[in-house]
């Protein structure tokens, strides 16, 4: 059993002692010494959350070695590393998922079981890190997973959020938030590294001074000095040696309180600063796809970007006498402009602290970044108010009107008497007077050397239309990176079943090559093998459905259609079409009881901004009309509408597994690719969707004929727009469509209140931004065929399994390897456990 461990762990001159050894009887062991000697408990008293914290330490141990390894083997060897920076990592439980990256998932829940313990109930006691809103953040965590799983030296560097995104409970069918105060109990996959704290200033003024050498130089006197101390939380790949960090800082005021007034009897004004100082890494702002502008969020933003950058810079020096060849030692990956503020912060170091020529100093800053581009939506592109920037961050201001003076300088000779070019390329724009605004995004453009969009469609409007002036100037900036998404989480640790269903069949190769999962086709005229892909499909729906009637005292029939849509709740999303359809199928039963319908479950999930009115009252809507819907005994079972609240990432790992049908009904060309339209196909779920974002290439893949298209394209959307679409002649003219907008107006769902949802129907009557109206019929129509696609359930199946097996380009190991080779330029580097 011993070798076993060893083997799985590939380490083979570990001394068998308690924190490494891998046999039933030491894991046993040191379990319970973590149970007792870290946490004062022992059998009689403990509780699941103290197992949690056990076997979490227990596990953690068995990480360090190859932690230590792999940041001792980058040092020593100087490689290029891979730096992520982001504002958000959602990376879910880290317990099941370091389980199964170490390929001990069954040897731990064996021998917990053992201990006479529940192996699931441990696992849910660990806190859903929520680090992040949506799309952007999990996208960070796959990436993170894919990194390490590849064998590449990388690094996410981030903040770590007190309180990260909030708690959704559903109160009379309205959003309540509740502060999710994740780290209450503390967090026992993070190492606090103090020692490697550094300080990041804030405010006051710059100043003109001479060096020795009698240099005209500049100086920032800052009014304010906050302390970042990293916290790492290890990341292991699947089954490799290399564990890499995510570092996440937190700030802290410099000194504990101020003496002065303290000694002064002035009690409350010595902590004041404290608290101050703390405020920045308090919480996440919970926007998705729109920014908050607030001057805490750029004090956020700056903070762990400076923290993370004066980080790389001693790791570069350690090795390097100076800072000459810094690219050659970090690419760092913005991901969307929350982290854009580094490239002056790169360039004021370069420049103003360590006395590089400013040219010299943007050569290296161009080679070093490299952006990402995660919206269309030209609202959520960030912009901050010179003033605002200039009061926070002074020297900053000074170096963007320099970058951008120099840029647009360049642009005149190349394009002279070009005014209108210069306007839309300008990093600085003129909104009136005394109002100019940074434009973060164009700032990213200028200073990286890579920009790229999430999915072709998304890349190709980029060019077009967004960023349209920067592909013209340079052409060769542009990359297309589609998204992916991590098979480990999304498939292994999520579907445990169709997971061992694969592996029986192929072998376990498909999990760091998804490519592998192909060699499955050639059982689909197997009708046993359709019927275990069913049985699979159908036990997941058993489980989700016990949730549900736990959770939402709803019950529901596994032998319905679960027709799913989980995601950030926001109106290009278009979660209200779908309501919209379960309105007309509800009219269609109200006009005729015996109707035959395919019976159907309909699951909704996913958050809104705090501050996003029209998102909550969708929340609302969706709510309203389940209560209306489950209980009319005319429907006798055949329509459930549930609301699944506080859509997470584990939430998600048991909702994947369990849809038949994936909604991806974005209005086309609004969103950039989506991920987890990915996850639900890997599942063994068919989509009905637009050709919007990664859809267009998920049905490339998966095949037309096993996919459920629908609705306007994007040029068509423009081409309508252009033309002035009118809602309201859709209204009049289809009597569907018609009938259900009148039920919401009627007040039907809203205990008569006609006023309740009117904001929702005037918006689609008389403005419909995001064209439900144009594309109201087209969905239904599809939604018919869906219905009687499913009444056939072996066609069904046979389609389900083609869209699992061909979704190898949607892994991140692919998405990762090609920012490796092209953006990157950087290589595996093995991590030998060796002394
Ligand atoms: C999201 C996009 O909406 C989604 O389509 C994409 O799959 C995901 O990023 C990952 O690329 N965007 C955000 O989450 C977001 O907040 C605003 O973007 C900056």
């Amino acid at each position: 059993y011993i070798a076993d461990g060893r083997e799985a762990l590939q380490c083979p001159t570990l001394i068998e002692d308690d924190r490494t050894g891998m046999s039933p009887e030491t894991l046993k062991r040191a379990f319970l010494d973590n149970l007792f000697y870290l946490q004062g408990v022992n059998r009689t008293n403990a509780s699941p959350y103290n197992y949690y914290v056990a076997l979490a330490y227990t596990v953690r141990d068995r990480l360090l070695r190859r932690f230590l390894k792999s940041t001792d083997t980058y040092k020593q060897e100087k490689v290029k590393l891979v730096c992520y920076f982001s504002a958000e990592f959602l990376m879910g439980r880290y317990l099941g998922n370091n389980l199964a990256n170490l390929g001990i998932y069954d040897l731990i829940k064996e021998t917990i079981e053992e201990l006479g313990l529940d192996f699931e109930e441990i696992i849910e006691q660990e806190p859903d890190p929520g680090l992040g809103n949506g799309g952007l953040g999990r996208l960070a965590a796959c990436f993170l997973d894919s990194l390490a799983s590849l064998e590449i030296p990388a690094i996410g560097y981030g903040i770590r959020y007190e309180f990260g995104i909030f708690h959704q409970i559903i109160q009379n069918g309205w959003q309540v938030e509740i502060p999710d105060n994740w780290l209450r109990f503390g967090n026992p996959w993070e190492l606090p590294r103090p020692d490697e704290s550094v300080e990041v200033k804030l405010g006051g003024r710059t100043e003109i001074y001479h060096d020795d050498k009698g240099q005209e130089r500049v100086q920032w006197l800052p009014e304010r000095r906050i302390l970042a101390i990293p916290h790492d939380t290890p990341v292991p790949g699947y089954k490799t040696n290399t564990v890499n960090a995510l570092r996440l800082w937190k700030a802290e005021a410099s000194e504990s309180f101020n003496f002065e007034a303290f000694n002064a009897g002035l009690y409350d004004q010595s902590v004041a600063e404290k608290m101050d100082a703390e405020t920045i890494s308090k919480v996440l702002y919970p926007n998705d796809n729109t920014p908050a502008g607030r001057e805490l969020r750029l004090a956020q933003q700056y903070f762990f970007v400076a923290a993370s950058l004066q980080d790389l810079i001693r790791i570069h020096l350690k090795s390097h006498k100076n800072l000459q060849n810094f690219h050659e030692t970090a690419a760092i990956q913005l991901n969307d402009t929350h982290p854009a503020i580094a490239i002056a912060e790169l360039m004021r170091l370069l420049v103003d602290e360590n006395g590089l020529e400013w040219s010299k100093a943007w050569t290296i800053t161009q080679k070093t970044f490299a952006y990402t581009n995660h919206t269309l939506l030209p609202e959520a592109l960030e912009r901050w108010s010179a003033a605002l920037l200039g009061k926070l961050l002074p020297r900053h201001l000074e170096i963007i009107y320099l970058i951008n003076h120099f840029f647009l300088e360049d642009v005149r000779t190349w394009f002279p008497d070009n005014e209108e070019l210069l306007g839309k390329l300008s990093i600085v724009e003129e909104a009136g007077w005394g109002n100019k605004q940074i434009r973060m995004a164009n700032l990213a453009c200028v200073g990286s050397h890579s920009i790229n969009g999430v999915a072709a469609l998304h890349t190709e409007l980029l060019q077009k239309d967004t960023l349209k002036e920067f592909a013209m100037l340079w052409p060769e900036k542009f990359y297309n990176k589609t998204n992916g998404v991590t098979p480990r989480r999304w498939i292994l640790l999520s579907n445990p079943q169709l997971s061992a269903l694969f592996t029986e069949k192929i072998g376990d190769d498909w999990l760091k090559d998804l490519k592998e999962l192909r060699k499955l086709e050639q059982y689909l005229d197997d009708p046993e093998f359709r019927q275990r892909w069913y049985e699979i499909k159908q036990a997941n729906k058993a489980d989700l459905a016990a949730y549900m009637l736990k959770t939402r005292n709803i019950e529901v029939d596994v032998n319905s259609i679960f027709d799913v849509q989980v995601k950030r709740i926001h109106e290009y999303k278009r979660q209200h079409l779908a309501v919209l359809h379960i309105i007309a199928l509800y009219n269609r039963i109200k006009q005729n009881p015996h109707v035959d319908i395919v019976p159907r479950t309909f699951i909704f999930g996913g958050k809104a901004a705090p501050g996003y009115f029209m998102a909550k009252l969708i929340i609302k809507l969706t709510n309203a009309v389940a209560e209306i819907v489950n209980k009319d005994p005319d429907v006798r079972g055949r329509l459930k509408v549930v609301f699944l609240p506080n859509f997470n990432v584990s939430l998600g790992q048991r909702i994947y597994p369990s849809a038949d049908l994936s909604e991806q009904i974005s209005t086309a060309g609004k969103e950039a690719s989506g991920t987890g339209n990915m996850k639900f196909a890997m599942n063994g779920s068919l989509t009905i969707g637009t050709l919007d974002g990664a859809n267009i290439e998920i049905r490339e893949e998966a095949g037309a004929e096993n996919f459920f298209l629908f609705g306007l394209t994007a040029e068509e959307v423009y081409a309508k727009k252009a033309h002035g679409y009118e809602p309201m002649s859709y209204y009049k003219n289809n009597r569907e469509l018609k009938g259900v907008i009148d039920r919401i107006k009627s007040g039907y769902f809203s205990h008569g209140d006609t006023e309740l949802f009117r904001p929702i129907v005037d918006s689609l009557l008389y403005d419909d931004q995001y064209m439900l109206l144009a594309d109201y019929q087209s969905y239904a129509d599809c939604q018919e065929q869906v219905s009687q696609a499913y009444r056939d359930r072996d066609k069904w199946t046979r389609m389900s399994i083609l869209n699992s097996v061909r979704m190898a380009k949607f892994s991140s190991d692919r998405t990762i390897w090609e920012y490796c080779q092209e953006i990157w330029k950087v290589n595996p580097v093995k991590i030998s456990l060796e002394d």
